[in-house]
């Protein structure tokens, strides 16, 4: 039986020519945050968001999303960096989805990459993969990382697409980002969540 799960698509017209999109990624977990982010880019530029309306600020892990959100949303951090056209270059999609899968959770920061905005975003993608471990460490970063989140958006009015797994396994994290070990390869949730900053940046500029 098909799954029921997932959004229905949207009502409106989709159109992201006038947006600014900001996304913030951690690097916890590279692989799973590699492919979000080439899910992300692609389907925010097939909604029409221009590359150069597209900037990426990378923080070490979940736990720092909100405050970089909030720093991103509010055009105050610090310059350093590229830009998504840089970023699409610099990612090895290829051998990350090609070579064998780790058998544990890759735990080890990929380098920094960022870009600095010169005018206010439209929407903020925040993406992290949580993965589960033996302590309560994954339980507290979820939930305090989830409500941050949700205080940042609430606060600047600003839409913040909440692009974070929380995920029990490996395997779990993997098949949300497209890239599962099985036949099974899952579904890419970047794609859902650029389509969402699109749709909320836009209803967005309309309430205004
Ligand atoms: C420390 C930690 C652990 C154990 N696991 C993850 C994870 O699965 N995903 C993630 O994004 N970050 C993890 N972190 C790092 C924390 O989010 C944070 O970067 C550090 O505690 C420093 O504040």
């Amino acid at each position: 039986m098909s799954s029921i799960k997932g959004p229905a698509p949207s009502t409106t017209t989709l159109d992201g020519s006038p947006l600014r999109v900001a996304i913030v990624h951690s690097r916890w977990n590279k692989t799973v945050i590699d492919a979000l982010l080439a899910g992300t880019l692609a389907k925010l530029k097939a909604l029409g968001v221009k590359e150069s309306n597209i900037v990426i600020q990378s923080v070490p892990g979940s736990f720092e999303l909100p405050l970089a959100c909030s720093k991103v949303v509010s055009g105050s951090h610090v310059q350093a960096g590229a830009t998504a056209t840089d970023l699409l270059g610099g990612l090895n999609f290829g051998a990350s989805m090609s070579s064998p899968r780790p058998s544990s959770r890759t735990s080890t920061p990929a380098p920094a990459v960022i870009s600095m905005p010169s005018q206010p975003f439209d929407a903020v993608i925040a993406i992290g993969v949580l993965i589960k471990g033996s302590t309560m460490h994954f339980e507290y970063i979820c939930e305090s990382v989830t409500h941050a989140l949700m205080r940042v958006q609430l606060d600047t009015g600003v839409p913040v697409i909440f692009g974070v797994l929380t995920a029990l396994t490996d395997d779990q994290a993997l098949e949300r980002a497209g890239i599962g070990r099985g036949e099974n390869k899952g579904h890419n949730h970047g794609e859902d969540w650029a389509a969402a900053a699109v749709e909320m940046a836009s209803h967005t500029r309309r309430w205004a």
